[in-house]
């Protein structure tokens, strides 16, 4: 069946979480819902304000425009505009936009009668991003930890806190989310490859069932996690890959004040090494 008329055959009423029929339609691809509206409010105030904040700033280079948070003297207070207010505004209409999206996800699921892990696996990003600039900072004290939103800042950002707790590689919850990032695309690649190697084989070739799939890795390494399985593992790889990238930089600062080499004193004060 042709792509668009699979979906005329879909585009059915209900499934909405709030607002009923009222927004429910579509603008040409796009299912639009009453969170469509809020997506498309907060992205578009967001958009404009951070484009009327760089107009105020020094520079129109797209590298080095920079939207800062407040400066820490502010604590967690709401600042005037330009000396971070901007920053707050804008921090709102992200996370406005961020899960008016994934809830628009889950309206999409639920009129496709799908399960939700598409919009729960974008909860880990909004997560790890509201970890960032709202509960760090607020746990802080300060919104002006929070990271400045342009390019090259938020990587000046990135690299200053590292260098704050001296070896940002050392902290272990960073050791694991690397990790599971690795692992992720690791899977991805094999998965890809597989499934490629066995379906799209050259012209007058046959395409390969599961079966084949399964054979080559219990040839390889002695077990298959299966064709459904491995769509698991690489969910679960990649919710653990967010979810160990917000715990290590939430517990930098708030519950870890030093360099991080310094936490693995505990080794060397094992007994057994007496
Ligand atoms: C490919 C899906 C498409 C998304 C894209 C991003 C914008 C920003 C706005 C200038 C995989 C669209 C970009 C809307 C323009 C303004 C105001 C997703 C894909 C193409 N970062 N980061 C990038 C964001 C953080 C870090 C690139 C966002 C943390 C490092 C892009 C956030 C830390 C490097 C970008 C965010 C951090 C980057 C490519 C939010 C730890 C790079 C992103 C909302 C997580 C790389 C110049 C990409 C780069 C890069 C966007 C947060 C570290 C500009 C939207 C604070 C070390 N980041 N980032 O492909 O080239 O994502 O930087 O949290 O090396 Mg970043
Ligand atoms: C936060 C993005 C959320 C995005 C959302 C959606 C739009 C719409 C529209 C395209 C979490 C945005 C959407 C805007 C766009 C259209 C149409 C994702 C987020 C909601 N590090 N490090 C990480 C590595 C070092 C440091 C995470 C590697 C140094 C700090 C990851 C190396 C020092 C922080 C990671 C390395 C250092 C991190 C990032 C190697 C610097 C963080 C991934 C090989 C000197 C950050 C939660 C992530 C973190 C983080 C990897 C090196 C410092 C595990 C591989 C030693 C301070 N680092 N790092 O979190 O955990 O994605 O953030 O050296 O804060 Mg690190
Ligand atoms: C997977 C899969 C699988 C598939 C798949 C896929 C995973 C086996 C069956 C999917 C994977 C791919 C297609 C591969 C490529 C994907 C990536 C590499 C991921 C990254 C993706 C992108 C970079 C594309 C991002 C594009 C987006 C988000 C679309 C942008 C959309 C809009 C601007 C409109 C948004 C619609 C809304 C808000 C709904 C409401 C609509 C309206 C009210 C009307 C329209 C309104 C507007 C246009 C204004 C909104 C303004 C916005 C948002 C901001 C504008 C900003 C400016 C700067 C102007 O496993 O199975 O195959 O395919």
């Amino acid at each position: 069946m042709a792509l668009l008329s699979y979906e005329r055959k879909y585009r059915v009423r209900g499934g909405t979480l709030i607002g009923g029929d009222l927004f429910d339609f579509w603008v040409g691809p796009f299912y639009v819902g009453f969170f469509g509206v809020t997506a498309a409010f907060f992205s578009l105030l967001g958009t404009g304000l951070i484009l009327y904040a760089a107009s105020l700033g020094p520079t129109w280079n797209p590298w080095l425009i920079s939207i800062e948070p407040p400066d820490l003297s502010y604590g967690l207070a709401l600042a005037p505009l330009r000396e971070g207010g901007f920053w707050q505004i804008i921090t709102v209409c992200a996370i406005g936009a961020f899960v008016s999206w994934a809830l628009r996800e889950v309206e999409i699921c639920r009129k496709l009668g799908m399960g939700y892990h598409v919009p729960i696996a974008f909860g880990m990003a909004i997560f790890a991003y509201v970890t960032l600039v709202v509960i760090r900072p607020m746990l802080l004290g300060a919104w002006g930890h929070g990271f400045p939103y342009g390019i090259f800042s938020h990587l000046d950002w990135v690299s200053n806190t590292g260098y704050q707790y001296l070896h940002f590689h050392y902290n272990p919850a960073h050791m694991l989310a690397v990790s599971f990032f690795f692992t992720t695309t690791l899977a991805l690649a094999m998965h890809g490859g597989l499934v490629l190697s066995a379906t799209n084989p050259p012209k007058g070739g046959t395409v390969k069932t599961p079966e084949y799939e399964d054979t080559f890795f219990r040839d390889l390494i002695g077990y298959s996690v299966g064709t459904m399985g491995i769509h698991r593992v690489g969910l679960l790889l990649a919710l653990n890959a967010g979810f160990w990238s917000a715990v290590c930089i939430v517990i930098s600062g708030p519950f870890w004040t030093r360099g991080w080499p310094e936490w693995w004193t505990w080794w060397l004060n094992l007994p057994i090494w007496s």
